[in-house]
């Protein structure tokens, strides 16, 4: 809930700059100022929290004051700010069978045509200590080696995806474990055929993404930044 009123907040922000560029009719302001309002009602924790990451907060007159002064604060935001504040990221592996079967691009092809951002991505071959510590949780299944030696043979695609609940939906997008169960249409239903060779991983919760993304990347490997589609994908009606 406090992430959904945040993400409202930051879109609120957006629009104001995206108004702010191309227009100072009153009318468009006056819809910003409401729609941050709406959030403000909604929640004055999470908007004053959404002031912090977005180095908004009030210093003295409180969260109320802190809250008008959001729409004169966001216009200031850089975009990169409200990127941080608002987008979700996972970690995704297109796995060696992936890679070898040439299905690189359609994986990613089928993340970004959904409306996903790109935010991280490098091809790599993990050693087998790295492939055990990837899927540590599952180190007391039967096929815990098979499958951390499959992982460290042959190169993988690493990514980060971002995009509003793209954890949740990129699982989706991937399918069921064993794709004699995922559903035509998902990448594993209509690419894989068995579970050992289901050619993509993907996070499956906002702890093990954000594990996930510090055990593959470094900090600086990822990177913010605004698309140009973003304002087509992620409108305020
Ligand atoms: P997930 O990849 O859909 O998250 P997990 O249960 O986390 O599925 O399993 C990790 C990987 O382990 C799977 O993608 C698959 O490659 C492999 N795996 C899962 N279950 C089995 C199995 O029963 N036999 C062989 N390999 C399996
Ligand atoms: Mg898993």
């Amino acid at each position: 809930m406090s992430s959904q009123i945040l993400r409202s907040a930051s879109r609120a922000a957006r629009t104001l700059l995206s108004s702010s560029r191309t227009s100072s009719s009153v009318g468009q302001w006056r819809t910003v100022a409401a729609a941050t309002a709406t959030v403000a009602r909604g929640s004055a924790r999470s908007l004053s929290s959404f002031c912090y990451k977005a180095d908004l907060k009030s210093t003295s007159m409180g969260w109320f004051y802190g809250a008008l002064a959001v729409p004169a604060g966001a216009y200031m935001l850089q975009d990169q700010q409200l990127q941080a504040a608002e987008l979700e990221r996972t970690f995704i592996a297109i796995k060696p069978d992936g890679v070898q079967r040439g299905l690189i691009s359609e994986i990613i092809s089928r993340f970004e045509k959904k409306g996903f951002k790109l935010v991280a991505i490098k091809i790599m071959i993990p050693s087998k200590d790295f492939a055990q510590k990837h899927y540590h949780d599952l180190k007391e299944r039967p096929f815990f080696n098979g499958l951390c030696d499959f992982l460290s043979s042959g190169p993988v695609v690493a990514m980060v995806w971002e995009g509003e609940g793209v954890i949740k939906y990129g699982r989706k997008l991937i399918g069921a474990t064993d794709p004699q169960k995922s559903e035509p249409g998902t990448i594993r239903g209509d690419l894989a055929v068995g579970v050992g060779r289901n050619i993509i991983h993907g996070s499956d919760g906002s702890e093990t993404a954000k594990d996930e993304i510090a055990l593959w990347f470094t900090p600086w490997e990822l990177v913010s930044y605004t698309s140009n589609a973003e304002k087509w994908i992620y409108g305020i009606n």
